[in-house]
């Protein structure tokens, strides 16, 4: 594996789960394997998990790692090319990349979109011009677009939770606050098509995400519908990709509830987190049995190592 952009770079989705899975259980096995290579993280935008179990993944397998928050702390970077840069930006995302790509053997980046352009935030632009210009391997943290490794994370979540060979697996839409990307949802969606599970996309009208990502997947508008039988609901917020990055709706409704979950089959809830306790979930479903949150966030490590040793292995 060269990088780690998008589902693209998988061939084997379930052999990379397998990998995982290793990891997980042998979490120190290639301690060799990352001696005397460095990993560079550079964050554009606030993380608790990504951040932390792609540092200790790194440090699983023996290399030195090194973490940057760019907001606040780097300098304004100019993305767009062949600006005059006489206004608040004061370096170029092509010198900045070269720059950490020199002192780095593996570069893992999060940029998240603007969501105001459309069109610039589906180029993922940021990402592209650090696979351009780094020089090194490039893992992504969460793009524009996407999160693979929330995503690998999923499904190796639902490999180790599930009851029945081909569960019912819901993604729905739940309401927020603010307007967030549309990256993971449209990642689930994209990685779950490539599983034989049962899938169901729920979300109100106006939030359909793109088809690039949903391909097939059967899109419902009433969330009792998509919960009759699931055996896992993963809840995610996302601002609308046909009216860009507008909230169109904050329905209580579609928040999870215990009435919704008492349709499905027993079903296991899961988000990414961070989550926001009674708007996206309610805090007798985060906090009952069901509620498999804090695995899922333990396996990020997991599902990174296993990307990290493709890489590393690849020279
Ligand atoms: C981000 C998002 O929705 O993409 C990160 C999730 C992993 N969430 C927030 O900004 C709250
Ligand atoms: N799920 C996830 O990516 O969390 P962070 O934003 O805290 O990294």
């Amino acid at each position: 594996m060269k990088n780690f952009l998008n589902i693209h770079d998988v061939d084997d989705v379930n052999a990379l789960v397998i990998e995982a899975l290793f990891c997980k259980e042998n979490p120190r096995a290639d301690k060799e394997l990352g001696k005397n290579k460095t990993l560079g993280l550079i964050f554009m935008n606030p993380s608790l998990r990504t951040r932390l179990s792609t540092q200790k993944a790194g440090i699983n397998l023996g290399m030195d790692v090194m973490v940057m928050n760019f907001s606040g702390e780097g300098w304004a970077l100019e993305t767009n090319e062949g600006v005059i840069m006489n206004g608040d930006k004061a370096e170029h995302v092509k010198e900045a990349a070269a720059v950490v790509g020199s002192y780095c053997d593996i570069i893992g980046l999060r940029s998240f979109p603007t969501l105001k352009d459309r069109e610039l935030d589906y180029k993922d632009h940021v990402i592209n011009e650090f696979v351009k210009y780094a020089g090194v391997p490039i893992i992504n943290l969460e793009s524009a677009t996407v999160h693979p490794c929330q995503s690998l994370t999923d499904v190796l979540t639902i490999e180790e939770s599930k009851k029945v060979e081909r569960p019912k697996v819901v993604l729905t839409w739940a309401p927020h606050l603010r307007a967030l990307p549309q990256s993971v949802g449209n990642s689930f969606a994209e990685w779950i098509n490539k599983t034989d599970y049962e899938f169901v996309i729920a979300n109100p009208e106006g939030y359909d995400l793109s088809k690039k990502y949903t391909g097939n997947a059967k899109i419902v508008h009433d969330p009792d519908e998509a919960y009759k039988g699931a055996d896992f609901i993963y809840a995610k917020n996302w601002s609308s990709y046909e009216n860009y990055g507008k909230i169109l709706t904050q329905d209580a409704n579609w928040m999870v509830d215990e009435r919704k979950m008492k349709l499905t089959n027993n079903g296991k809830f899961m988000h990414c987190l961070p989550v926001r306790r009674n708007v996206v979930v309610s805090d007798a479903v985060i906090d009952s049995e069901n509620s498999i949150v804090i695995q899922e966030a333990a396996n990020r490590e997991f599902a990174v190592q296993a990307v990290l040793k493709r890489i590393l292995s690849n020279g």
